[in-house]
């Protein structure tokens, strides 16, 4: 799509040269201090990351570009069939910082559909693993494995100039968000439903397609998918999944390495696994209380149970945010709209009301609210999508969005290779002494 990739390179210019000047009049500004409990306890916090594509404030929760959820859920164009933003907007809002009209989103539609078939050894990789393989090992690798597509790596060979990177970058970023669906359905579908797979329908949007390839063509559906895959593309750039697939294409690695890279780190359970694990808890706990209408008293016994045995409540908690998380309240207005007498999502709210006094009474915890993944499983359950261990493919699918405009801006930024120092216990002890 020309007109989005030329709006890029002009939006990269000015960023470009606001940077330049910044690091020349401005490059030894401080703009924080780290103690030792930040280098021992996971860089918490610590700004030395740059990401343009949003901005996580503790209390307000994620913005992108500046745009809350809901007012991305009021700005962006949507579909006439659907009343939930267009993750084809969010991913030209991010890229470009500008909101695009209906038309140009359909424009990148149609681009995506283009770009989208998928190498034919990637599904015979696919075939070729155990069908108990976890879904998101599958999906890192069928991503790593169309490897073999890189414009990037192509050119990189050929001795492009660096002033260039950003361009074969961008083929890659777009050819690899377009086939992300059919893999992520392909997988699904052999798994879940004997390897029936269905066939893209072209006519559709690319989450409604999405929708329609796992195999549910419930309108309300394909809007919970437009949904779901725009509230979970972004959390800044110092998350796990970010920061991976920043830190690996700092290296030069090309989009299909450091996306492949990046949902591995989204595949840990205190990270993307975590929706997974949330509907696996919700499930134990009716098992184990034997009712699908728990009474308060009987939900705080198990969660007590659960701290008590010396594990997390998932889905609760964050490393920034101090509220409950926007991306919680959104699957939450949601489910208003649409499931509100729906047993299972009953529950989530009940843990609502009763984890975060429970978890604040441990007194440690930092953040006792609820995340996004406390929310997305069971409603993807009432739509009939009940296989659990697929959830974070699809917060992957999602996540992509984010990673990868992130890595168009480094290219074209020119932002270096990542190199942080690490020190080891004789030189804390060291430095304690010193100090
Ligand atoms: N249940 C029980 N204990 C919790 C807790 C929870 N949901 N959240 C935090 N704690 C505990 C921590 O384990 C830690 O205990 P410790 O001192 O004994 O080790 C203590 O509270 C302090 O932790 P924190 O500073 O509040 O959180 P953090 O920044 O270290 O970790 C997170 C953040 C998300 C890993 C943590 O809250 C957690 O494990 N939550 C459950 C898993 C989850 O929902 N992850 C998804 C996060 C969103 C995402 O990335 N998709």
């Amino acid at each position: 799509m020309k007109e989005l990739k030329s709006l890029f390179q002009e939006k990269t210019q000015h960023v470009q040269k606001d940077l330049k000047d910044i690091l020349k009049n401005h490059g030894d500004l401080q703009v924080d201090t780290v103690v030792l409990r930040q280098v021992i306890g996971g860089m918490r916090g610590i700004k030395s990351m740059f990401s343009e594509t949003s901005l996580l404030d503790p209390i307000d929760g994620i913005k992108f570009r500046g745009y809350s959820i809901p007012e991305l859920r009021d700005s962006l164009p949507k579909s006439s069939r659907g009343d939930e933003p267009l993750p084809e907007g969010l991913f030209w809002l991010m890229l470009t910082g500008e909101v695009p009209s209906q038309s140009q989103v359909e424009g990148l539609a149609d681009d995506w559909e283009k770009r989208s078939q998928v190498p034919e050894h990637t599904y015979r990789m696919i075939d070729s693993l155990p069908l108990d393989t976890h879904p998101m090992t599958q999906f890192s690798m069928a991503i790593a494995s169309m490897q073999t597509e890189s414009v990037f790596a192509k050119k990189y060979a050929e001795g492009i100039s660096k002033m260039k990177y950003w361009d074969p970058m961008y083929e890659d970023v777009m050819n690899l968000i377009a086939r992300l669906p059919h893999i992520a359905a392909y997988i699904y579908r052999r798994v879940y439903h004997d390897n029936k797979q269905i066939k893209a329908d072209e006519s559709l949007d690319w989450a409604a397609n999405f929708a329609h390839m796992l195999g549910n063509n419930d309108e309300e559906f394909q809007d919970l998918m437009r949904l779901y895959l725009t509230i979970h593309a972004d959390h800044e750039g110092g998350n796990a999944s970010a920061h991976t697939t920043h830190l690996v294409g700092s290296t030069l690695s090309d989009a299909y390495y450091s996306l492949s890279a990046g949902m591995n780190a989204l595949a840990g359970p205190l990270h993307g696994l975590a929706n997974q694990e949330v509907i696996k808890f919700i499930f134990a706990m009716l098992d184990e209380i034997g009712t699908k209408t728990p009474t308060d008293e009987q939900v705080s016994k198990f969660i007590h149970k659960t701290l008590d045995e010396g594990r997390v409540i998932p889905g609760y908690g964050h490393a920034v945010l101090r509220q409950p998380d926007p991306r919680f309240t959104a699957q939450k207005k949601f489910s208003e709209k649409h499931l509100k007498e729906d047993d299972l999502i009953q529950v989530v709210w009940q843990l609502f009301r009763l984890v975060p006094d429970i978890l604040d009474g441990l007194g440690k915890v930092k953040n006792p609210w609820p995340n996004v993944d406390a929310h997305s499983g069971a409603i993807l359950v009432h739509y009939g999508i009940k296989e659990y261990t697929f959830y974070t493919v699809l917060f992957g699918v999602s996540r992509a969005l984010g990673v990868l405009s992130n890595l168009c801006w480094a290219r074209a930024l020119g932002l270096p290779l990542e190199r942080p120092k690490s020190v080891n216990l004789e030189w804390i002890k060291n430095y304690i002494t010193e100090n």
